[in-house]
């Protein structure tokens, strides 16, 4: 029995690069990588796939963005089951963007114990408090539990700069949140790939499927393969993200290639570093040029 874990595609970030080609938006990346990250199912090497949250990037996707989505889930669900729960900016709901059920796909907006593929699981979509979320978490887990599958931040993750705690954050979950007879979390939210301890249980995030900010540049970004049928196991799998790089000064554009996505910052928010950027091939963050160089109008 294996199992593919996906999580945070972010589907449909409207964002346009300079330099990028016309039409292109960043979302293009977001959905080729959720595409390559279905690479297992597809080839039928497991048999079921689970995403854990921010199927979308935002609460209001654009029309274009659900509409590629319904068609992958439908594609991967013809080989194999899916199953989607909502993260923090699918704050709606996704059955109703989905148009309620695919076929194939099991949506799950709230709390509940769903039976897939032969397993006890718990979904517990993303909820702001954690007392909240130990009550549904409490109701997923009755009739016992193989996998809780969750979207939240859970006591000791980290992002960069910033460690998670359990009653530092209203959201933040701990140990006395997570029901007795939990071992394992397959965990969206957090886009670091990691695993932390909590309580008795492992808590694994493979992290988001593409870069979602320049913070994340330096991640590496992919999905977990898990075995189950004895104790079960997970190994993570890389995948490909587009580079991006933060520009100080025109010493960092030397790491700048063709197709990279780059970051002005500061000093270097000007238009030659601009200029030289987009001539190593590189597609610049729109960034607004000082005011003093934008002519005055209406005064
Ligand atoms: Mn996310």
């Amino acid at each position: 029995m294996r199992l593919l874990h996906v999580t945070d595609t972010h589907l449909g970030v409207d964002r346009w690069y300079r330099g990028a080609p016309s039409g292109w938006r960043r979302g293009d990346d977001h959905l080729a990588a959720f595409r390559a990250a279905l690479a297992p199912a597809f080839a039928g090497e497991v048999d079921l796939v689970l995403h854990t949250g921010d199927l979308f990037d935002r609460s209001r996707p654009p029309p274009r963005a659900v509409a590629a989505a319904a068609a992958l889930l439908t594609e991967v669900a013809r080989r194999v089951p899916v199953l989607v729960l909502p993260g923090n900016h699918d704050r709606r709901g996704l059955r109703a963007h989905l148009g309620g059920d695919l076929p194939g796909v099991t949506v799950v907006d709230e709390a509940a114990p769903v039976r897939l593929a032969g397993l006890r699981l718990a979904v517990v979509p993303y909820l702001p408090d954690a007392a909240d979320w130990a009550a549904a978490a409490a109701f997923a887990c009755h009739g016992g539990v193989d996998l809780l599958l969750a979207h939240q931040a859970f006591d000791g993750v980290h992002v960069p700069g910033f460690v998670f705690r359990a009653g530092a954050q209203r959201d933040t979950v701990g140990a006395a949140h997570l029901p007795v007879g939990v071992r394992h979390v397959l965990c969206g939210h957090i886009h670091p790939r990691q695993v932390v301890t909590v309580g008795e249980a492992l808590v694994v995030h493979p992290g988001s499927s593409e870069r979602t900010s320049f913070s994340e540049r330096a991640e590496t970004k992919g999905t977990a393969l898990w075995e189950l049928g004895g104790a079960p196991t997970w190994r993570f799998v890389d995948g490909a993200a587009r580079p991006m790089h933060v520009v100080d000064g025109p010493e960092d554009l030397d790491a700048v290639g063709a197709g990279d996505l780059v970051l002005l910052r500061g000093a270097a928010q000007d238009v030659e570093v601009e200029r030289a950027a987009l001539a190593r091939g590189g597609w610049v963050s729109p960034w607004a040029p000082p005011t003093a160089q934008l002519p005055l109008f209406g005064r």
